[in-house]
C-alpha cells in the first residue's frame, strides 16, 4: 500500500459527514467513555450503540471539510434493577451528555441473549420432560425462538422482561425445523434474570412427518437454462464518497442502524445542476407480523420485527450473484454486540444499476420517427432474516424523478402442527399435519418529507365522476378533487383504490413554471387493513396499521409508530398518542407515514420456501418539474436522437 492509499483508507474510516454512521472505532469510545462515567455502576447489557443524528439544522449548514461533533445515542439495560437506561455520549468531547432510565420500558431482545436464552430453555427438566412427551430425547436439536410476549403476561409478571418460546426439531443439522413444528410445549422466559419462569404443555400434536427440504427439491435440478451475464464494461455510473451516493442527478446518503437497518438521508435531485430536496430521512420504522389462528399460544404470535428485534441486526451479508447481479458497490457496517464490542456485517448494504425497460417512446404520425429512451434505475437494498421470514428491502430511484419502495417477502412460512386428517380455518394445509397460520405484514415507512424545503402540505386527491347537467351534458366528465388535510386527525386515511386516490405533498410556497405549487405524490399499491379486533392486543399495539396515512408535523423524539419500546408495551404509544393532539400540519416540516400491508393466505406452493410476494409503493413529482424531467436521457447506444426506425 503507498502512503497515499494508506491515507486514503485512514480518512475513510472517520466520519466527514454528520449523518455518517458510528464507525466500529466510534463504537468502542462511546461504550468506553460511558463505562468510565461514575452514574453506571453495574454491568451493563448493551441493546444498540449507534449514532446520534444530528439535527436539520447542523445538517443543513455543514459544509466539507468542517470538523463533525459525533454524538452516539446508547441503549442499555441493567439486568440486575430490570430497568433500561438511554445514554447520549459526546465522542468527540468524551463526555457522557445525559444518562437516564427509562422506567416501565422493556428494552428489545438482543441476539445475545437469544443464544443464551437457547441454551437455557434447551436445559430446563421441565421443558426437557415436555420434549420426552414427544418422543425427543436431544433437546440439542431442539429449535427454540424467543418471541415477545406483548400483553399475554400474567399478574405474577409485573415487572420483568419476558418471553415466551415457539420450538420446532431438527433431526439433523441441515435439515428445515419448521417443516416439524412441536406443539403445546412454550416456556415463558425472564430474559433480565435468565430463567425460566414456567413450561406449559398444552398436550401433544404428532410432528408432522414431512421434512420440508428446499435444497435439493428431492430432484435433479431443471435443465435449459443458458447463461446471462450482466456486464458494465466502462463501470458504474454511479459516484460514492463515503456514504453519499450521486447517481443520475439523484443525491442522497445512506446510514444504518440496528433498529430499523437502512436508513436513506437527505434524498434530492439536481434539476438542471440546481439541488432540489425531496426528502430529508426515509425508513422502514416498524414491521409487525398478527397471525390469524385463534388456539392458545399460536393467538400470541404478533411479532414486532423492528420495535421487539432490530432489523439492523437481522441484516444479511449479501452475495454478489445470487442476491445481487452486476457491477455492484456494497457498503460494511458496524453494530454493537451485548458487551458494545463493535463487529461488522460485510456487504450490508447494495448498490447497483438495473436496466429497467423502457422509460418512455413514442412513435411519430405517419410511423416514420421513433424516439426510445431506456430506463435505468438505482438499487439500494439490504435482505434480512427474521426467524423462518425473509424480507428484501429495496429502494428504486429512477431517471424520470420517481422514488419506490419494494419489498419482497420471502423464506418460510410459519407452521404449527395439526392432528393427523385435520384441518383449519385459521390456515393453509401446506403439507400433511402442517398447517400454515393466516397472517399480515405490516411496513410503516416513516417518510420526513422536504418537498423544495422543509414547509410542506398534504393533499388528499381523488376522482369523482361530475353529476349529469348543464356542466356534464355528456356524461363523460370527471375530475380529481383535491382536500387540504389540515390537521393529524384528518391525516389518517385509508388507501381507495377505485377513485384513484393519491395523497400529494406540495411546498405551497414554491411553484412551478406553470404556476402549479411544486409537488410529489404518493401512489399507494396494494394495501390490505389489519382483520383483528379493535380490542386487541395486537390491535391495541400497532393501532398505526388501521390507517394507510398517518401525517405528524416532524417532532425529532416520533419515530417509531408504535412508540419508542414496543416490547411488552400494552398499547397506545407512538402514532395514536401524539396524534391526539390534532396539530396542524399545513405548511410545515411534516412527516408521512405510510402504512403498507402485505396480506398472506398461505399456498401450497409457498412450502417448503416460498416464492418471492412483492409489496411496495412509489413518489411520484407531480409539478415539482415543468415537464418530463428525463428527456435529456440520451438513446442508447447506437442509435441517434431523431433517428429513423
Ligand atoms: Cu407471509
Amino acid at each position: 500500500m503507498t502512503s497515499q492509499q494508506a491515507a486514503g483508507a485512514a480518512s475513510a474510516d472517520a466520519a466527514r459527514h454528520p449523518l455518517d454512521p458510528l464507525n466500529a472505532e466510534e463504537i468502542r469510545q462511546a461504550v468506553s467513555i460511558l463505562a468510565d462515567d461514575a452514574r453506571v455502576t453495574s454491568p451493563m447489557r448493551f441493546v444498540s450503540v449507534g449514532l446520534r443524528e444530528p439535527g436539520k439544522d447542523e445538517v443543513a449548514s455543514f459544509g466539507p471539510g468542517q470538523a463533525v461533533a459525533r454524538e452516539a445515542c446508547i441503549v442499555a439495560l441493567d439486568p440486575r434493577e430490570h430497568m433500561t437506561y438511554e445514554a447520549v455520549v459526546s465522542i468527540t468531547a468524551r463526555s457522557v451528555l445525559s444518562w437516564r432510565p427509562v422506567p416501565g420500558a422493556r428494552a428489545p431482545i438482543t441476539l445475545a441473549e437469544n443464544a443464551e436464552f437457547e441454551r437455557l430453555v434447551r436445559a430446563d427438566p421441565r421443558f426437557r420432560a415436555g420434549l420426552r412427551r414427544r418422543g425427543i430425547h436431544n433437546p440439542d436439536q431442539v429449535v427454540v425462538e424467543p418471541w415477545g410476549i406483548g400483553t399475554f403476561t400474567a399478574a405474577e409478571d409485573a415487572g420483568r422482561r419476558l418471553v415466551w418460546t415457539l420450538t420446532f426439531y431438527r433431526a439433523s443439522p441441515g435439515d428445515n425445523p419448521y417443516a416439524k413444528p412441536i406443539h403445546g410445549l412454550h416456556a415463558v422466559v425472564d430474559l433480565d434474570d435468565m430463567t425460566v419462569v414456567r413450561v406449559e404443555d398444552l398436550g401433544v400434536v404428532p410432528l408432522p412427518p414431512g421434512t420440508g427440504d428446499y435444497t435439493t427439491g428431492g430432484s435433479t435440478p431443471r435443465a435449459g437454462l443458458k447463461p446471462i451475464e450482466l456486464r458494465q464494461p466502462a463501470g458504474v455510473s454511479f459516484q460514492v464518497d463515503g456514504w453519499e451516493v450521486r447517481w443520475q442527478n439523484w443525491r442522497f446518503r445512506l446510514g444504518f442502524n440496528a433498529r430499523e437497518g437502512l436508513v436513506l438521508h437527505t434524498i434530492g435531485y439536481a434539476d438542471r445542476g440546481r439541488p432540489r430536496s425531496v426528502i430529508h430521512r426515509a425508513s422502514v420504522a416498524e414491521l409487525v407480523i398478527p397471525y390469524g389462528d385463534p388456539r392458545p399460544f399460536q393467538a400470541w404470535r404478533n411479532a414486532f420485527d423492528i420495535g421487539e428485534y432490530g432489523i439492523g441486526i437481522m441484516t444479511n451479508s449479501l452475495e454478489r450473484g445470487c442476491d445481487c447481479l452486476g457491477e455492484i458497490r456494497y457498503f460494511d457496517v458496524q453494530l454493537a454486540d451485548g458487551r458494545g464490542e463493535p463487529y461488522p456485517i460485510k456487504n450490508a448494504i447494495c448498490l447497483h444499476e438495473e436496466d429497467n425497460g423502457i422509460l418512455w417512446k413514442h412513435t411519430g404520425a405517419g410511423l416514420g420517427h421513433t424516439e426510445t429512451r431506456r430506463s435505468r434505475r438505482l438499487v439500494v437494498s439490504f435482505i434480512i432474516t427474521a426467524g423462518n421470514y425473509e424480507y428484501a428491502f429495496y429502494w428504486y430511484f429512477y431517471q424520470d424523478a420517481t422514488i419506490e419502495l419494494e419489498i419482497k417477502l420471502t423464506g418460510i412460512v410459519l407452521t404449527a402442527a395439526l392432528p393427523p386428517g385435520e384441518t383449519s380455518d385459521y390456515g393453509t394445509v401446506v403439507a400433511p399435519q402442517t398447517l400454515a397460520a393466516h397472517h399480515q405484514h405490516f411496513f410503516s415507512v416513516r417518510l420526513d418529507m422536504a418537498v423544495d424545503g422543509e414547509r410542506n402540505s398534504v393533499f388528499e386527491v381523488e376522482t369523482e365522476p361530475v353529476p349529469m347537467g348543464p356542466d356534464n351534458p355528456y356524461g363523460n366528465a370527471f375530475r380529481p378533487r383535491r382536500t387540504l388535510l389540515r390537521s393529524e386527525s384528518r391525516a389518517q386515511r385509508l388507501i381507495d383504490p377505485l377513485t384513484g386516490r393519491r395523497w400529494l405533498v406540495v411546498n405551497p410556497n414554491i411553484v412551478n413554471a406553470l404556476g402549479q405549487p411544486v409537488g410529489y405524490q404518493l401512489v399507494p399499491a396494494g394495501n390490505v387493513v389489519p382483520f383483528a379486533h379493535a380490542d386487541s392486543s395486537f390491535l391495541r399495539r400497532a393501532a398505526f396499521t388501521t390507517r394507510h396515512l398517518w401525517v405528524t408535523p416532524f417532532a425529532p423524539d416520533e419515530r417509531f409508530p408504535a412508540g419508542e419500546y414496543p416490547n411488552q408495551h400494552p398499547g397506545g404509544a407512538g402514532l395514536p398518542e401524539w396524534t391526539k393532539g390534532d396539530r396542524p400540519i399545513e405548511n410545515t416540516d411534516i412527516v408521512l407515514w405510510y402504512t403498507l400491508g402485505s396480506h398472506h393466505i398461505p399456498r401450497p406452493e409457498d412450502w417448503p420456501v416460498m416464492p418471492v410476494e412483492r409489496a411496495g409503493f412509489a413518489l411520484r413529482p407531480f409539478g415539482f418539474f415543468d415537464a418530463n424531467p428525463s428527456l435529456d436521457v440520451a438513446p442508447p447506444n447506437g442509435h441517434e436522437p431523431g433517428g429513423g426506425i
